[in-house]
């Protein structure tokens, strides 16, 4: 039995625990050798690029296989493991690759179909996704992604390399190691786009520079995290959370046949404009224009008639700037006539994300124009920065509030050594009135707490979560509250158990309940020797069953608790002597960024 895996009746021989995180191969220089033709993706990545380097691989267990999903198919993948990160963690990993790889100018919406399927073919799977992309297309990948994963609860990292990994001078190392820990470590539920040290939103990204390793940039959001030399600093108070309780889901298909995108330049001709709008069944047009959202022409001229023509053919027309950084408004009289002729404003939407947004929705059976345009006007996944749009009659004015509202939103608060404190005495009452059931208690908490959204984050020492404590607790109604606050249901204690398994062991039915309706899941039995042997005692068929507990006594596993609130213990505190020497020292503090896993 290879090292790492935790069989019952046997040892441990590690200290720490394993996330898992299945890389999707998917092209781009990352993975390119020389040819006769130039650069081309190469096969062979696990074996040829990240087994050979001590970053990637310790060497522990060399002969683990992992199974994933494709296409309907079982497969058994090699797997290796990173040496214990600074969150003492190992994360182990797999590698699917597409075939054929390739660069990433040749991608399509298949490919994005391909991919947001394999996800969610996995997602059961791996705590984690890391996707290898080529750079050229990287920002609109990551932003149809992002649209085509609703409820998502897991990261999903897209990275790549302005040079080859088998290159001397390289920045692909650092980036997917970087993606392959925050995958493995943070609960980050969100499509992320990971370079140079940064981690960005998906779909906020654009390529920069051509050559640069600082290829990347979000103008109009600040990074999720940042990597530095002393860990991965996470702004939680930027990262999306759930909204509503739902399982995570996947529309498959966007329609990017029927959407094209222009760029106004200076003496642009009307009829070139008419040309694209009256291509054969266009039904959606993203429009570059100047500035803050400007068109030549626009106060009486025929630029505005074709468009406003175009519109009343049924085309959605979106404005968005050709700056990289602001955003788009009916401030000037040619903006203010693009408006009146029935053009969307895109606010601060970079041009890959409107273009695959616009796609996306025009994919989505039975939405109506008049829906299309009003949600191409407004964020669903964190792609623009909601702001009213000044009136169309008066526009200046508006102005100077609106930035405001932009710059503020840009600019969250931080946690501040003194807030570190309060954080964790707000954290202790929390887990108090958890525990004994007071649901107007942990409401007053989580609502008088300017940092709330960093409480659902937090972890006591043994690493469970606010949504750990409440899935054994007494009162299910405080659970379906910190669910709808966002709080994430895939986070796991030092025990490397989830809420869910926790609540199938106390029998809390409701739960449970709630739980899988806001996407939880047991692990799926993955053939792994000694993966999937051991059930919970209650209400878990052996389908599925938790994998990567430790020992029966680590996990609170085979103990028959005669009270609830012995049981609730037994459970909470798994990862006491399940897990030692994960620098329980560490854990309170760590709690908030591993998320209590
Ligand atoms: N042409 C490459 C690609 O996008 C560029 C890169 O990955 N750096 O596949």
């Amino acid at each position: 039995m290879g090292g790492g895996l935790l069989v019952e009746g046997q040892k441990p021989n590690t200290l720490y625990p394993e996330s898992r995180v299945l890389i999707i191969m998917t092209g781009g220089t990352i993975c390119m050798q020389p040819s006769v033709d130039g650069l081309i993706p190469m096969t062979g990545f696990l074996e040829n690029a990240m087994a050979p380097r001590p970053s990637f691989n310790d060497n522990s267990t060399p002969s683990v296989k992992i199974h994933a999903y494709k296409n309907g198919v079982k497969l058994t993948l090699d797997s290796l493991r990173t040496p214990p990160s600074a969150y003492s963690r190992h994360i182990r990993y797999g590698i699917l690759e597409f075939q054929p790889l390739l660069d990433s100018s040749s991608i399509s919406s298949m490919g994005w179909t391909e991919i947001a399927m394999t996800i969610k073919e996995n997602y059961h799977v791996f705590d984690g996704f890391v996707v290898l992309h080529g750079t050229d297309s990287l920002a609109y990948t990551a932003s149809a992604l992002s649209f085509m994963m609703s409820d998502l609860g897991k990261p999903v990292i897209l990275t790549g390399s302005q040079a080859s990994i088998f290159a001397l001078q390289s920045d692909a190392v650092d980036n997917l190691l970087g993606s392959l820990i925050i995958a493995g470590t943070f609960v980050i539920p969100e499509v992320c786009l990971f370079f140079h040290h940064t981690l960005f939103r998906g779909n906020r990204t654009t390529k920069v520079s051509a050559s640069a390793f600082e290829a990347f940039d979000s103008p109009n959001c600040e990074p999720l995290a940042k990597v530095t030399s002393l860990g991965v600093e996470v702004n939680w108070s930027l990262v999306r959370r759930p909204t509503r309780i739902a399982e995570f889901a996947v529309t498959k298909y966007l329609d990017t046949a029927h959407v094209a995108c222009l760029r106004i330049f200076p003496g642009i001709k009307p009829e070139m404009v008419d040309s694209v709008l009256r291509v054969p069944n266009l039904r959606g047009l993203i429009l570059e224009t100047f500035g803050m959202g400007n068109a030549p022409g626009g106060v009486d001229g025929s630029l505005t008639k074709v468009i406003r023509e175009a519109v009343e053919r049924g085309i959605v027309v979106v404005n968005v700037s050709q700056c990289t950084n602001g955003f788009v408004s009916p401030l000037y009289a040619p903006g203010t006539a693009l408006g009146r002729a029935g053009v969307v404003f895109g606010h601060d939407l970079t041009t890959e994300a409107a273009l695959t947004k616009l796609s996306y929705l025009l994919a989505l059976p039975g939405l109506r124009y008049a829906e299309v345009t009003a949600k191409m006007a407004h964020s669903l996944r964190g792609e623009m920065t909601e702001m009213t749009t000044p009136s169309f009659s008066h526009p200046a004015g508006s102005i100077d509030s609106a930035v405001g509202r932009l710059t503020s939103a840009g600019t969250p608060p931080q946690l501040t050594h003194t807030t570190y404190h309060h954080a964790e005495t707000a954290f202790t009452a929390l887990g108090y009135a958890i525990r004994n059931g007071e649901l107007r208690t942990v409401r007053e908490i989580l609502e008088g707490d300017e940092f709330s959204h960093q409480l659902l984050k937090r972890a006591d020492y043994a690493g469970n979560t606010a949504v750990h404590l409440a899935a054994v607790g007494p009162e299910p109604l405080i659970l379906r509250d910190l669910l709808m606050r966002g709080a994430s249901v895939h986070a796991r204690n030092r025990a490397n158990n989830t809420p869910l398994y926790l609540a199938e062991k106390m029998g809390n039915a409701e739960s449970v309940r709630l739980l899988k309706e806001a996407g939880a899941h047991l692990w799926l039995d993955n053939d792994l020797k000694g993966e999937g042997s051991r059930v919970p005692s209650r209400g878990v068929s052996r389908a599925v069953s938790p994998v990567r507990s430790t020992s029966a006594s680590g996990s609170g596993l085979g103990s028959s608790p005669t009270t609830a609130a012995t049981a609730m213990a037994t459970c909470l505190e798994g990862g006491k002597d399940g897990i030692s020497g994960t620098g329980e020292g560490k854990a309170a503090g760590a709690a908030e960024e591993v998320g209590g896993r």
